[in-house]
């Protein structure tokens, strides 16, 4: 048996290596394997298998978890999941690997004044964070994550929000998700998608908007790909500002301009209106047109006649939007006649490239916009999905509602009777909740770089499960300043040092994935579920205990805040017999499950915007379920594919085939949104002639404080580069590999050279991942943000290449 398992793991271990090492040659990537031949994963002997989803990506599989000798030795697909049945990504095989870099965080480390590191007690790192806060409770902010896990966002929710009456609580998912909310809730009324991957198993036609799923949702784009294998025919067609591992696998590239998908979304409703290929009876029956009133753009606009629209829509002709989007006429009348065609069956992908833009609640209203006109909508296969990036943005920020102005389950601060209700779940005070939105991610860091006597009035900011000392935009108008600032404090929780920590005063070690318990909620509305499975090394801990711990410092130090409406303590845990369990204390954390109880109190807030969630333990059952989820006659819990469509939404009445229940309109439909399009914030010019654009690569995650451990995953994807087309390289004299300067009117950083490499970008533009901590491209990026959704643009700004200098070196 003993022997058998070590098979296994090299049998595991190789089908791993083989895939990254095949990665360095590039050619067809075999970027998604299937279970490397172990049929079943049998028990024995100390080795133990349990399911938990992939630390990584918004798409969600599930993996087995292989563990000896209190170690995760084993990683494997999970053939019972639906979302991935058995598959998983290079970065899903090699997950495990993530817990064992060299340099784990394993003790509390306080910054002393020479700019040293000391270890210090648990006890004393809790004292001197619930000291600042009880000083000045109203000047600290709470910086989060969609990696968060959905009861660690719940819990730091409800300490702000429910505890401090302090609504400066915001996470790293509004640079990634906010333009997506925004969209959603302009167009039906609450948020979320309608459909589920099903579609990408059931479209004729797949559309990807400026998103790369090859690279960053790799199994699920993986379904499309092997129905063709299957002899399925599946057309793609990828619009895009650069060529990626999608392009390669798609039927048709669309080379679009920065900012043009919005002329392209006008062009289609333009074609659609003047072809009368429109679907008449489903626009009559579901849907009302909007815009922005003529005083400013508002979240909900006013609404307008259809004929006000098809005067405004006018104005998108072909050949206009050929101009602003960089397709030719033939292109844009192409996809004017797909979605005029009811024969087929569409599904439109996008994540960052619509949600990171300047108008991006704009433009991700008109995509669901020519959905909507065009009938292609609430069908398998016909539908706008906006893909998540991280593995509970969904989860933990938007149904969590740990955005600056949201409350759980949909509701806002600005509502006082979205205050009141969640006043009464927590069983605090009336007016316990503070009714003015917090800062959004942005405006807080601006907030906590600005000296104090200039007006910066956040003074403590601790951070959870995110990286913004690499990730934001304008790193050094935005975080960088924070070294000259004697009197502000941020507090790190993180399981590696990263540049986020460099900065730190007080750096808290955090136990991660399957070393505690957790849930997330994955791009298509499915809540998952895990038990911890190994010990977190040294003292480190998770991020939910240290919330609650700083609450209860708190409340010893008598912060009326911390007691519900009965002068018990907010995160209190009975056992059975009625005496709490002190949860507050380590050792004690999991003598209770903690994230059930937490889950349980915020099942209740879920019903309203029908997000209805099942008992903990069908999650522990399941590889999770997607939301609604009702329970049945026989006592079963019955889960959501098709949301809004009658046969399959418990929610829509019987008959109705379809019904926007949540419709702002109040009339069960949905909107159909016009703008107008808007130029990019920043534009190529004589100094700086160049677009740049941001984003991944299929090995790393984000900035490659976990993936950049992995020996496998480094050696393949070794280092930070900017992508250069080979004309402009050649006319600037600039050689494959050689290091050159890519700066913009905020900064600089210095990068190798790689021409026709993973991505190709067409003359004047330029791409560069963010990944490498060593190579700061956000010290270039714009932060520049969407007036409604406050989601800033890393997609484009304004940059020059030039060749080093011995200044330079
Ligand atoms: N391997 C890996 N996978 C990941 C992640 C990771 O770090 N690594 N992160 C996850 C997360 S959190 C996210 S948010 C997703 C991101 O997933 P994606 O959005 O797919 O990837 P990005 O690399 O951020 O986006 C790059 C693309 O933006 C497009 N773009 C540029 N300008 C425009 C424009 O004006 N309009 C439009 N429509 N498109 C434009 C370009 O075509 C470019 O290829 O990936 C998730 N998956
Ligand atoms: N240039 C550029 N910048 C971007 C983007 C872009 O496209 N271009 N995209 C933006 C988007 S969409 C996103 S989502 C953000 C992502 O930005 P970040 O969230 O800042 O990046 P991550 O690397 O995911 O950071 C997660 C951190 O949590 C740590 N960690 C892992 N597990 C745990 C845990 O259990 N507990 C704790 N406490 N820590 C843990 C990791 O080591 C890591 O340092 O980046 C944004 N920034
Ligand atoms: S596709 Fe995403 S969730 Fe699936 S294995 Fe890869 S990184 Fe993990
Ligand atoms: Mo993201």
């Amino acid at each position: 048996m003993k022997m058998m398992n070590s098979d296994r793991r090299e049998i595991l271990k190789s089908a791993a290596m083989a895939a990254a090492g095949s990665l360095v040659t590039g050619g067809s990537l075999p970027v998604v394997q299937a279970d490397p031949g172990v049929a079943d994963l049998p028990d024995g002997e100390g080795l133990t298998w349990n399911k938990a989803p992939c630390r990584f990506c918004g798409t969600g599989c599930h993996v087995q978890v292989g563990v000896e000798d209190g170690r995760v030795v084993a990683v494997a697909g999970d053939k019972a999941a639906d979302v991935n049945k058995g598959l998983l990504c290079v970065k899903g095989y090699h997950v495990g690997g993530i817990l064992y870099g060299e340099d784990r965080l394993t003790e509390p480390l306080l910054r002393q004044d020479d700019g040293t590191l000391k270890a210090i007690s648990w006890d004393e790192a809790l004292d001197i964070i619930a000291k600042r806060i009880f000083d000045s409770p109203q000047t600290f902010a709470f910086y989060g994550s969609g990696q968060w896990t959905i009861p660690e966002g719940f819990a730091a929710q409800k300490f702000m929000k429910g505890g401090l009456s302090n609504n400066h609580i915001d996470p790293n998912a509004r640079l990634c998700m906010a333009s997506a909310v925004t969209g959603f809730l302009g167009t039906y009324g609450v948020d979320e998608p309608a459909g589920c991957y099903q579609d990408l198993d059931e479209c004729d036609v797949l559309i990807t908007w400026g998103n790369n799923p090859a690279e960053m949702h790799p199994v699920l784009f993986s379904r499309v790909t092997d129905r063709r294998s299957r002899g399925e025919k599946v057309r793609i067609i990828d619009i895009g500002t650069r060529r990626t591992r999608t392009t390669d696998a798609a039927n048709e590239y669309l080379n679009m301009k920065p900012h043009g998908d919005v002329a392209i979304a006008l062009g289609i409703m333009h074609l659609l209106i003047e072809n009368n290929t429109y679907d008449t009876s489903f626009v009559k029956d579901h849907c009302n047109f909007r815009a922005h009133p003529e005083s400013g753009k508002t979240l909900m606009g006013e609404a307008i006649s259809e004929d006000e629209f098809r005067k405004r829509i006018a104005e998108y002709t072909p050949e206009r939007v050929s101009e602003l989007s960089g397709l030719s006429v033939e292109q844009i009348r192409m996809l004017g006649d797909l979605f005029g065609d009811r024969n087929i069956r569409i599904t439109s992908l996008w994540c960052m490239g619509m949600n990171q833009h300047t108008m991006g609640t704009a433009i991700n209203t008109l995509v669901h916009g020519v959905h909507l006109l065009s009938g292609h909508f609430g069908k398998p296969g016909d539908s706008p999905t906006s893909l998540t990036g991280q593995p509970s943005a969904c989860g933990t920020v938007r149904e969590v509602g740990t955005l600056s102005h949201a409350l759980p389950g949909g509701r806002v601060v600005a509502n006082p009777e979205h205050r009141q209700q969640c006043e009464e779940f927590w069983n605090v005070p009336e007016g316990r909740i503070n009714g003015t939105p917090g800062y959004h991610t942005v405006k807080m860091f601006d907030q906590f770089t600005m000296p104090t006597d200039e007006g910066g009035d956040i003074t403590t900011m601790f951070v959870q499960v995110t990286n913004p000392g690499q990730t934001l935009p304008n790193l050094n108008k935005l975080f960088n300043d924070k070294e000259q600032l004697a009197d502000k404090f941020l507090i790190v929780s993180d399981v590696y040092p990263t540049p986020t920590t460099a900065l730190a005063n007080l750096i808290l070690p955090a136990a991660m994935w399957v070393e505690k318990n957790g849930m997330f909620g994955n791009s298509e509305r499915r809540t998952q579920q895990w038990f911890k499975m190994v010990d977190p090394p040294g003292d480190a801990r998770d991020d939910c205990w240290m919330t609650i711990a700083i609450a209860r410092k708190l409340f010893e130090m008598g912060h009326e805040g911390m007691q519900d409406k009965d002068g018990e303590f907010i995160f209190a845990v009975k056992d059975e017999s009625g005496e709490e369990i002190p949860i507050w204390e380590f050792e004690h954390y999991y003598d209770t499950n903690v994230d059930k109880h937490l889950f349980e109190e915020y099942r209740q807030f879920t019903t309203m915007k029908h997000k209805n969630l099942a008992p903990y333990e069908e999650y522990v059952k399941a590889r999770g379920l997607r939301w609604p989820v009702v329970e049945q006659q026989d006592g079963s819990w019955r889960e959501t594919r098709f949301r809004f469509s009658g046969f399959d939404d418990p929610f829509v009445a019987e008959g109705e085939e379809f019904d926007f229940y949540h419709s702002s309109t109040k009339d069960g439909k949905a909107q159909i949104w016009f703008h107008d399009y808007e130029p990019p914030p920043e534009m190529p010019d004589e100094d700086y002639p160049l677009w740049l654009c941001t984003g991944r690569v299929l090995e790393h995650w984000h900035t490659g404080s976990m993936t950049r451990r992995v020996t496998q995953l480094s050696r393949a994807m070794p280092t930070g580069y900017v992508e250069m087309n080979k004309e402009d390289a050649k006319d600037a004299n600039i050689r494959q590999g050689e290091t050159v300067v890519v700066e913009s009117r905020r900064g600089s950083c210095q990068l190798p050279v790689w021409i026709d490499g993973r991505g190709r970008p067409p003359r004047g533009t330029i791409f560069v991942p963010f990944f490498d901590e060593t190579k700061m491209i956000n010290n270039v990026t714009l932060e520049a943000y969407c007036p409604i959704s406050k989601q800033p643009d890393y997609k484009k700004c304004a940059a020059r290449v030039r060749k080093m200098t011995e200044a330079d070196s």
